[in-house]
């Protein structure tokens, strides 16, 4: 085998060599750019062991501030992680990472069913447009130094919980008695933020979720990463106290 034309740069992933006189196209794993402190990465890692679908970590360190440097930018002018590269594109936001990997192969974690669908979408939306912003205001104040938590933050925050809490009222996950991919990008923003602001006691159902999720194949990865989140958090917590 002998390569006849080679790009290993950011922008072009995919590379050609040629063999028994036959050109064949030899596509690299896909590339994900992330940081496994980021929960919309988690759910991307997630979605992708669960598919048994390999991609190439490639780790942007954002408490190094990695997703500032040029070579990323490159690569996603927003800045922001998770990002997908894939046959020279790239797919900058988890949600449609995560529904583009679903699409390409048959599976229960968004299964073909039109109203099912609708369902999982309806809340990775909910997690999109409510949990993760919420999540993220939090967690840039907390960064920033401004803690205690900012109280209307707090209250919207409680108040989605309660959202969840009625949703998870019928059923084991968040559509129904099957684990979708909703539940695991509500499950990883839930997770991170469950760190920094417990939950109250009249989530209930939320907390047996969250433990039922835990106990899922692939969300070890969701440990692993809230394991570099909570170290971060430490350190800020230590430093505000010597403040004090
Ligand atoms: N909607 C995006 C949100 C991505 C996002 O905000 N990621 C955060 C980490 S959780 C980030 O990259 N922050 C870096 C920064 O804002 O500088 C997605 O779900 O992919």
């Amino acid at each position: 085998m002998h390569f006849i034309r080679g790009s290993f740069g950011h922008r072009k992933a995919a590379f050609w060599c040629i063999s028994q006189n036959r050109n064949i196209s030899v596509q690299r794993k896909p590339i994900l750019y992330g940081d496994e402190a980021s929960p919309p990465v988690r759910f991307v890692m997630i979605t992708a062991s669960l598919l048994k679908t390999e991609l190439d970590f490639h780790k942007i360190d954002l408490f190094k501030g990695e997703n500032k440097l040029d070579f990323y930018k490159k690569i996603n002018p927003l800045q922001k992680v998770p990002a997908l590269e894939l046959n020279g594109e790239v797919i900058a936001d988890s949600q449609a990472i995560a529904l583009h990997l679903c699409r390409s192969i048959p599976n229960d974690l968004y299964p073909e069913d039109v109203f099912i669908r609708t369902r999982v979408e309806e809340m990775m939306f909910y997690n999109a447009g409510v949990l993760f912003p919420i999540d993220s205001a939090i967690y840039t104040d907390f960064f920033a130094g401004k803690w205690p938590a900012d109280e209307n933050k707090l209250t919207k925050w409680y108040d989605a919980m309660d959202y969840l809490e009625k949703k998870l009222d019928a059923h084991k996950f968040l559509t129904g008695h099957e684990v979708r991919l909703c539940d695991l990008c509500c499950g990883t923003t839930v997770s991170s933020l469950e760190i920094l602001v417990p939950l109250c006691d009249r989530h209930e159902k939320v907390k047996e979720w969250l433990k039922n999720l835990k106990s899922l194949p692939g969300f070890e990865i969701n440990d692993q990463g809230l394991h570099r989140l909570l170290s971060f958090v430490n350190t800020i917590k230590t430093n505000m106290a010597k403040k004090m």
